[in-house]
């Protein structure tokens, strides 16, 4: 390994992470994953001695490979990396690393471009569902200057318009793991949900804040990390995750009235961490819980009118639209969002030897 490993370091959506090809890592997934650490360089709350950007948002891994699958051209694994504790989890997906996955998978030719905009069809190896991403290719090539805007990153970039379709239960089994659009944890009305990722969507007012604080102000609030990790490890069982203590889900997010327009407002613990904006498919899952007859969130949500709904999620640096598709029966059958994606280096990255 003294060699070193090619690596592209990205921003996809609001998060940054390494890419690596499958076939530049070992297959064996212990000796990856200890690579993976030292490429990191945790546990260490500062990650000083490797490229991890010291907080889970920027601690985090694809490993892309050519698909088998005829409805797929590329396989994503997405791997979260743990800042303090030595711990590489496929326990969740990633929708905003997936956002660099379409123009890493063009630039190492696992895809060929088109003129103009190149569809990618990702199969996501975490929850067995596919993604599409919309890849602006002009001239052939990917471009990742452009127009589009997404709170909480600087600047305009090309758009990666991402699309899925039956992401419901991909990893609880079901949209609404106890068949139910609201349970009771320790006193405090809940929807355990999936629609891509399994969230437990609360009042903030129930949990003693006011939804509208600081990513800072919420993380300094130790009694109210400690009630919502109580309820955290009560709820994984219960959404058929089993025991979560080492598990980076089922992300906790308390709900509030919007206040700038937008549909609700969010602060998402992605579980320990404060998100500083939101997660894609926590967005997708938190707006479907919005537009869940008798749900917490139903309640307190101003929702469009009509079948297809641009559901404005508010968060920390501003709001996130997550438009959902809904069938017949008012139930959501496609999701998509709107994220940038921008190479940031590609190279050789050196782990830390032994
Ligand atoms: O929910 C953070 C992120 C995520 C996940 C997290 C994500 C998603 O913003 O699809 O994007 O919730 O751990 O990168």
């Amino acid at each position: 390994m003294s060699d070193g490993i090619r690596c592209m370091w990205m921003r996809g959506g609001t998060s940054k992470g390494a890419y690596f090809l499958a076939g530049d890592l070992p297959e064996d997934e212990a000796e990856r994953d200890r690579l993976l650490l030292e490429i990191m360089g945790s546990p260490d709350p500062r990650q000083i001695d490797g490229i991890g950007g010291a907080d889970p948002l920027t601690s985090k891994v694809a490993i892309i490979r050519k698909s088998a699958r005829e409805a797929a051209d590329v396989d994503y694994l997405f791997l979260q990396v743990f800042v303090d504790q030595p711990i590489v989890t496929g326990a969740q997906g990633c929708g905003n690393i997936l956002a660099g996955v379409g123009p890493f998978a063009i630039e190492r030719g696992l895809v060929e471009a088109r003129h103009g905009t190149t569809p990618v069809r990702i199969f996501m190896n975490n929850t067995g569902k596919i993604a599409i991403a919309e890849i602006d290719t002009p001239g052939g090539g990917v471009s990742y200057a452009g127009s589009a805007v997404i709170d909480g990153v600087p600047g305009a970039h090309a758009p990666v318009a991402l699309s899925f379709e039956g992401v419901a239960g991909s990893s609880c089994g079901a949209l609404l793991p106890t068949g139910n659009a609201m349970d009771v944890i320790d006193g405090v009305e809940v929807t355990l949900i999936d629609n891509g990722m399994p969230c437990v969507v609360m009042r903030a007012e129930d949990m003693g804040v006011s939804g509208y604080e600081s990513r800072e102000e919420l993380e300094a609030n130790e009694a109210l990390r400690a009630r919502l990790e109580t309820i955290r490890l009560k709820a994984g069982p219960m959404m058929n995750l089993g025991d979560v203590g080492d598990k980076p889900v089922p992300k906790m997010t308390m709900i509030a009235p919007p206040r700038d327009g937008g549909a609700i407002c969010t602060r998402t613990f992605i579980p320990h961490r404060c998100h500083a904006s939101i997660g894609v498919f926590g967005a997708v899952s938190v707006a479907t819980a919005c537009a869940l007859n008798g749900s917490p969130a139903s309640a307190m949500a101003v929702l469009p009118a009509g079948d297809r709904k641009t559901v404005e999620i508010e968060h920390p640096a501003g709001s996130t639209a997550a438009v959902l598709t809904l069938g017949a029966d008012g139930e959501v059958v496609s999701a998509g969002m709107l994220r940038t994606a921008r190479k940031l280096f590609d190279g050789t990255v050196f782990p830390r030897a032994g």
